[in-house]
């Protein structure tokens, strides 16, 4: 039997959370078309015939200029040594520009497996992504690499065979049946963030961070409260919008999207809050789970 961890990595946006979602089957890292949206390290388990596949979602890789962008940076870049295979994620178009030599530059010292997979194959022709290959093949030693797309799921059953090829024989590392690392509390908090992602424009959604205050989960209703902290006064109008309209825009979607992962009536209570620029506030960062 084989099993291994494989973690994803790349520049923000190329649809890490996407592709680890549509190959292990079920939503748990967030997504939007806003980057940076994965702050955590987030592991996820899939379990077969031919084994087990630890997979780890990690932030994009940018230059960082708040101290949550630095712990988002080094939360992925440690990946990198802990792994049986490394996956770097791109898109069809990218250049092999400064966050790529950033990346390359972490991978210098490694001895890690490593393969490119170009995803969003469904946004390009053959000759796009075949350019694209060697642009990276011109820059970094990959042992394979392999198109797909984690919208269509073209390519992704290849993209397992390969991963389980390249991993070691051994053990399960978890219960054949366990999905993710994550807490359904943890899960919660990220899908009220991803409506406050998808809902909020411009730098809003890049400084909210989500506290879970109460999670109780009761015989036919679960009851969450939970707070959106912006990180400057003017933001939180924003964020409550119009006669609160906002809020209950973001408080829906999530209640919806909770239902769905906790398959069951939820309560979810919303408030705002500011805690100014806790972006580069060591002691919210770490309130707030981004912990060193
Ligand atoms: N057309 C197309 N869009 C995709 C595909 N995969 C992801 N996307 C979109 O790309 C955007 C970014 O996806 P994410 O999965 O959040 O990207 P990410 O790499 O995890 O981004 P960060 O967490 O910010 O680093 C979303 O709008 C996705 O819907 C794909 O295969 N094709
Ligand atoms: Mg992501």
């Amino acid at each position: 039997m084989k099993s291994g961890f494989v973690t994803l990595i790349g520049r923000p946006n190329v649809g890490k959370s996407t592709l680890m979602n549509r190959l292990i089957g079920t939503k748990i890292a967030i997504t939007s078309h806003k980057a940076q949206t994965t702050r955590n390290r987030i592991e996820t388990v899939y379990t077969d015939e031919r084994g087990q596949i630890v997979f780890l979602d990690t932030p994009g890789i940018h230059r960082a200029r708040t101290r949550l962008g630095e712990y988002m940076v080094g939360t992925a870049r440690s990946t990198l040594s802990e792994v049986d295979l490394i996956l770097w994620i791109t898109e069809p178009g990218d250049p092999f520009g400064e966050k790529e030599e950033q990346i390359a530059s972490y991978l210098g010292g490694l001895k890690t497996p490593r393969m490119l997979v170009i995803n969003k194959s469904d946004t390009a022709g053959e000759e796009t992504i075949a350019a694209c290959r060697d642009r990276f093949y011109g820059k970094v030693d990959f042992q394979s690499f392999r198109a797909v797309s984690a919208l269509t799921g073209a390519g992704c059953e290849e993209l397992m065979e390969d991963i389980y090829s390249c991993l070691p024989e051994g053990p399960l590392y978890y219960e054949e049946d366990a999905i993710t690392d994550q807490t359904l509390r943890e899960l919660a908090g990220e899908l009220i963030r991803e409506q406050a992602l998808r809902i909020l424009s411009q730098e809003v959604p890049h400084g909210i961070a989500v506290e879970v205050e109460s999670f109780e989960e009761g015989e036919d209703m679960t009851r969450i409260q939970a707070a959106l902290v912006c990180e400057k006064e003017s933001h939180k109008g924003i964020v409550i919008g119009k006669g609160g309209a906002t809020l209950k825009k973001i408080g829906t979607g999530a209640r919806l999207e909770i239902e769905k992962l906790l398959e069951c009536k939820t309560d979810l209570r919303l408030f705002v809050k500011v805690r100014k620029d806790w972006r580069n506030d060591s002691r919210q960062l770490k309130n707030f789970g981004y912990r060193k």
